[in-house]
């Protein structure tokens, strides 16, 4: 057994002086000038700018720093005196880029100008902006649009996303996949199934009202620090946070929150969570299970002693459909099978049961630890099932709440970025722009990585994001990528993606959301939707990194004038010129959602796009909300076998996805270094490993495929049996291409099948 000062843990509280210092030890300098300083009280404030780090909302009375740490990395990775420019690459090939780090390529700074790969001398070379799109025109205009490809990341705004999904119709496909396809695809699909709306029902004032919150799978404190506060507030008044996770993040055990001078001075923390129980990794379904059941023997001693339900009869009855074999289900299955599948003692359940027994109102709230599996879909089926059982969806205080990863990733999908034509208002673009909006499905995440892997796919178009570094399978799509005949990264910092490029390749550096945007109608705003579903404007007045950055919009508008024929009702031009017509036109295609767009983006707290199962009005197939029969315990894609672990993919505190800021985990106790694998010292002792040794991880994931990770530093950590920690994109080799939600097609990142093999 080793020994309890050998396992990394942090024993600090998240926010407080730590994360001052967190900022100030990356910055340095930067963090200290005014300039900065000013920037950063802009930040997520009304006539301010939306952070581009998380979603979380942004309040109508923010705060006077209405920022985290990690929002404030976010902002100063954006703002960072570095440039990336021509002689950088005149210095360096490609082929000898691809040796570098990710943490050193992102670290040469900001994009300065639009750059083609030229095969002779193996670089970067500087090109007009016209030479590029016409060259991208040609291109496209040549290639059947089929098999094209336009990815985003989940940060450009409502006005950029929408004529990035307008160009793909006009162009002729729905192979928009989006970083939501490997990140909370599997909410749209699940809600939407299940009560008709695909995003969360919470609003700010419902984290007022609630009595209890139940957490399954968000690591707040890293995630999305705000959130906290809300969460301060909660537990302050009484409400009880209950927490189910294989790994204790301080986060969500204690807060001290920097926005509070008393607290700051005497470092003393808020307790969060009043339980925390360390399900194991895919074990949450079994977990849901056990609350139900005991939810459904407290409502039969509760109406046998005194004629009075647990359970909200009058809901399930008028509002739900499929209770019943729901309910015998769960009675069937035995608490062995439960404490087996979810790692928790039946007596750890009843009492988290307990909380949600008594309380009035419950909000249940998620991220990456339920939507990242295999079964993905059932976890989500089940989460919705516990909060069906006592009304707790469409009532003040209640709801469903996942917590959304990208800045505006929730905002793409609204305005059209999804390969689903059957989401879209294709009679209303028809109308507006007269032509048909192809209705062929287009391609997941997971099915352009196919599509790359059997040659189909033949151009990719990146708005945004780290797509090679995103994905599973990195040692196949990193083959397949050179055979592409087109690629295009509109992008903000240099990364391992733009390296990895096709025959034909361009990189477009683009103005961040932080920025002064000064088109030919004067200077724009842009506007995004929030994890709560409230939209907001954004403002940028920094100076922009380069006076030859174009914004992400007349990117857009660029490659599609150069790439489609004439139409007398698209103006690329005009609406590059004036972000208010782009505005009219979503006001026109979602006008339920979108009306008086102009003035109420300007509303403090933005305004609420609103939400058809908050007002309980269920846009489902049998017209009801949906109870879902559990079919299986584990959420895995394999079963168990002996030598073979769960390996979850993990963010650190120091990383913005595939975006690493530093080396620290600090609210892990991990540093200097991400290659580890984390495990239990049980299990460490087991395997007869020694802490720092280093070791190799190996795919077990029962089909033929060599996949492997190396180098990794036996790091012991409190973990739940059979479950090893590791970090994303590090680990992404190790992610089998087909494992995924069965629904929803998101790579299931949080329980990969691997063995540890000594190097
Ligand atoms: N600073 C910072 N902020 C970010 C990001 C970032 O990288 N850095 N990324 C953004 C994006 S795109 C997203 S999607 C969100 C992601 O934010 P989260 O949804 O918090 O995602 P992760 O950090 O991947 O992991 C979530 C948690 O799930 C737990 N977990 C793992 N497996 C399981 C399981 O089987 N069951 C349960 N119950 N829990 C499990 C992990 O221990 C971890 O605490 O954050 C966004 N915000
Ligand atoms: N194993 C595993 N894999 C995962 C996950 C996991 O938990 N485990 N998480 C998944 C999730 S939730 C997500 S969302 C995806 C993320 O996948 P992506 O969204 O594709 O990746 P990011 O790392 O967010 O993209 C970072 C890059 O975006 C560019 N960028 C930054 N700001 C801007 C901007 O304002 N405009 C433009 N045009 N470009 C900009 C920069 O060049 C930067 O290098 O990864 C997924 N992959
Ligand atoms: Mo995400």
């Amino acid at each position: 057994m080793a020994k309890k000062r050998d396992v990394a843990h942090y024993d600090g509280p998240a926010g407080g002086i730590g994360s001052l210092t967190g900022i100030a030890k990356i910055y340095g300098k930067e963090w200290n000038s005014p300039s900065i300083a000013a920037t950063l009280y802009r930040q997520n404030k009304p006539d301010g700018f939306a952070c581009v780090s998380c979603a979380w909302g942004k309040p109508a009375k923010p705060h006077p720093f209405e920022f985290c740490e990690n929002g404030a990395k976010a902002t100063l990775w954006e703002l960072t005196p570095r440039r990336c420019t021509p002689e950088f690459f005149a210095n360096h090939t490609l082929t000898e880029l691809r040796s570098w780090k990710d943490y050193d390529l992102e670290q040469q700074g900001r994009l300065t100008h639009p750059l083609r790969y030229d095969p002779a001398s193996d670089r970067y070379v500087p090109c007009a902006w016209e030479e590029a799109f016409a060259a991208i025109g040609a291109e496209l205009k040549a290639l059947d649009p089929k098999s094209t490809v336009f990815y985003a990341s989940g940060r450009a705004s409502l006005e950029t996303s929408y004529l990035y999904a307008l160009f793909a119709r006009l162009y002729g496909h729905n192979n928009l996949p989006d970083s939501s396809n490997m990140c909370h695809e599997t909410t749209s699909v699940a809600l939407k199934k299940l009560i008709g709306a695909p995003v969360g029902t919470c609003i700010f004032d419902d984290f007022d009202h609630c009595d209890a919150m139940f957490f399954f799978g968000q690591n707040t404190g890293s995630n999305s620090p705000r959130f906290l506060h809300p969460l301060q507030e909660a537990v302050k008044r009484g409400c009880k946070i209950v927490t189910f996770n294989p790994i204790k993040e301080p986060g969500l055990i204690k807060f001290i929150n920097p926005q509070d001078p008393v607290q700051m001075v005497t470092q003393r923390a808020t307790p969060i969570s009043c339980q925390y129980h360390q399900v194991k990794a895919g074990g949450d379904i079994a977990a849901l299970v056990g609350l139900a059941k005991h939810v459904l023997s407290a409502d039969d001693a509760k109406w046998a002693a005194e004629k009075v339900h647990v359970i909200d009869v009058d809901f399930i009855k008028q509002h739900t459909h499929g209770f019943d074999e729901f309910a015998e289900r769960v009675r069937a299955t035995s608490w062995e099978e439960i404490e087996a599948e979810s790692g928790l003692t039946r007596a750890a359940l009843e009492e988290a049961g307990q909380v949600y027994v008594e309380a009035e109102k419950t909000i249940g709230i998620y991220g990456m630890g339920l939507t990242q599996h295999v079964h993905g879909f059932d976890n989500i089926a089940m989460f919705v099932n516990l909060m069906l059982m006592k009304g707790n969806i469409g009532k003040q205080g209640t709801g469903i709440s996942p917590v959304r990863g990208h800045s505006n990733v929730q905002g793409q999908r609204t305005v059209g970025i999804t390969e689903k034509p059957e989401l879209v208002p294709n009679e209303r673009l028809k109308a507006l722009f007269g032509f048909d909006p192809p209705m062929e499905k287009g391609t997941t995440t997971v099915e352009v990585c196919e599509g790359m892997i059997d040659g189909s796919i033949k151009a990719f178009i990146g708005l945004g994001g780290n797509f090679i570094r995103a994905v599973p399978e990195q040692g196949k799509m990193e083959a397949a990528w050179p055979k592409l005949r087109l690629t295009v990264q509109i992008a903000t910092k240099l990364n391992r993606n733009h390296l990895v490029n096709g025959e034909i390749a361009y990189l477009l550096p683009c103005l961040g959301r932080i920025e002064r945007d000064m088109q030919a109608g004067g200077e724009q705003v842009v506007t995004i939707e929030d994890s709560l579903s409230c939209i907001h404007a954004s403002r940028g007045k920094h100076k922009p990194a380069s006076e030859h950055l174009r914004s992400e919009l007349a990117i857009v508008c660029g490659i599609a004038a150069a790439s489609l024929p004439p139409n007398p009702n698209v103006h690329w031009q005009e609406w590059a010129g004036d972000y208010a017509k782009v505005r009219q036109l979503i006001e026109q295609t979602y006008p339920e959602m979108f009306h008086d767009f102009e003035e109420r983006m300007w509303q403090p707290g933005g305004f609420y796009k609103g939400n058809s199962a908050r007002e309980r009005v269920w846009k489902t197939e049998s017209g009801k909300a949906e109870f879902t029969t559990p079919t299986h315990m584990a959420a895995t894609g394999v079963k168990d076998a002996p030598g073979r672990y769960r390996l979850m993919t993990l963010r650190s505190n120091d990383q913005f996805n595939t975006t690493i800021y530093g080396y620290d985990d600090r609210f892990r106790g991990v540093s200097g270094t991400r290659h580890v694998v984390l495990i239990n010292p049980k299990d460490m002792d087991a395997a007869g490993l020694k802490p720092g040794q280093i070791v190799k991880l190996v795919s077990d994931a029962e089909d033929e495929e060599v996949r492997e990770v190396d180098g990794l530093r036996v790091t012991p950590f409190d973990l739940p049996d059979g479950c090893l920690g590791g970090y994303y994109p590090e680990m992404n080799p190790l992610v089998p291409l087909w494992y995924h939600d069965q629904e929803s097609k998101t790579p299931a990142g949080k329980a990969v099948p691997v063995r540890i093999a000594t190097s």
